[in-house]
């Protein structure tokens, strides 16, 4: 058996046996690769899902709501940066990765291409869009490589507070006056297909997942993940006294769970490709931020760099 053979013999005994591969440990090039990308992603999916809801914090309609929403953003930037951590620990530059993420060779979560049109988008945000990515990252807790799972963590223990903000305030607008209903069931209409998206392809079509399940980057596939999110979403929509959007929903007594129309696919495509409402904005808004926050950067190399010599000539 050659060396590579022997740490390959390994790296897999580790992952059958549930323990963590840690940034120092041997690990196959596409697994680092692999983790790379999603890890990434996921954070640039943080760091731009900001956006959205970022448009509403002038305009939230009393103290309470802008405290709520100023807090939950500042969540997200939390999440953006502990998930960038955890990917450089794999051995790239937060430079190389933000510049991934501008000239587009990164992706981030379709979801957030989607303009926030209303107040209750930032209810229905909280409520599908948080409640979509905890479904995931609940399973993601138990990934195989030790920062990950790490990260995730402590963002669901957020995320959860996320989901309850947003449902609270979808309660108090189903219950309000018929102006206010209407504008819960309308972002409920408009958040809920693509809240469905962000769980990605069928498993048929998943590029990714077979490797990343064998390697238990991944532990539950999208459309088993998606499946739990449908299920339980009904009694919610319930709840709120709202009509579900997918007319052919129906509760399936031999699986055990609710079948649903099929997703538009051509839309997620065309989305996840730079064509969404928002693409253009959301990169130009990043893009522009990063340029403003440039003095930071260099205020911070150059104290470093006064500080190291300041360490040098004690030395001498
Ligand atoms: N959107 O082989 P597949 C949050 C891409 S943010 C865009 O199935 P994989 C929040 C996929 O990347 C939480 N792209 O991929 C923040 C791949 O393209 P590349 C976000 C998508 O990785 C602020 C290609 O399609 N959560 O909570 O096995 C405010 C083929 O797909 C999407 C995460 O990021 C999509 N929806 O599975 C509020 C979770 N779906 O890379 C809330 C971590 C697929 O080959 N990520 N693509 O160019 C994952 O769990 C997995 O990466 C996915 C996709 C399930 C998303």
């Amino acid at each position: 058996m050659s060396s590579e053979e022997k740490l390959m013999e390994n790296f897999m005994r580790k992952i059958e046996a549930e323990e963590k591969i840690e940034p120092k440990d041997w690990m196959p090039k596409a697994y680092r690769k692999n983790l790379i990308r999603q890890i990434s992603q996921h954070g640039h999916s943080e760091i731009i899902g900001m956006q959205p809801e970022g448009n509403w914090l002038t305009r939230a309609p009393s103290l309470r709501r802008k405290a709520v929403l100023l807090s939950k953003v500042q969540d997200e930037a939390g999440h953006g940066l502990y998930l960038y951590s955890a990917t450089e620990t794999l051995g790239i530059s937060r430079a190389e990765l933000i510049a991934a993420l501008q000239d587009g060779s990164a992706k981030y979560a379709s979801i957030f291409n989607y303009p926030t049109q209303t107040w209750a988008d930032v209810g229905a945000i909280g409520w599908l869009v948080d409640g979509a990515a905890i479904v995931n990252q609940i399973s993601l807790q138990r990934t195989s490589y030790g920062p990950y799972a790490r990260a995730m963590v402590r963002i669901c223990k957020e995320e959860s507070f996320h989901v309850r903000q947003g449902y609270e305030m979808m309660i108090a607008l189903a219950q309000g006056s018929p102006a206010q209903k209407a504008l819960a069931q309308d972002a409920l209409n408009r958040f809920y297909w693509p809240a469905l998206m962000m769980f990605g392809p069928h498993d048929s079509e998943s590029a990714h997942s077979a490797r990343s399940m064998q390697w238990k980057i991944k532990r539950e596939t999208n459309d088993d993940l998606r499946q739990k999110f449908v299920d339980q979403t009904v009694a919610q929509i319930e709840f709120l006294g709202l009509q579900h959007p997918d007319a052919d929903i129906k509760w399936n007594e031999e699986t055990g769970h609710y079948d649903g129309g099929e997703l538009d696919w051509d839309e997620f495509y065309s989305v996840i490709n730079g064509n969404g409402h928002c693409n253009r904005q959301r990169i130009e808004h990043h893009v522009a931020a990063h340029e403003e926050g440039a003095w930071v950067r260099e205020a911070m190399q150059a104290y470093r760099e006064k500080q190291r010599n300041k360490a040098h000539k004690q030395a001498a």
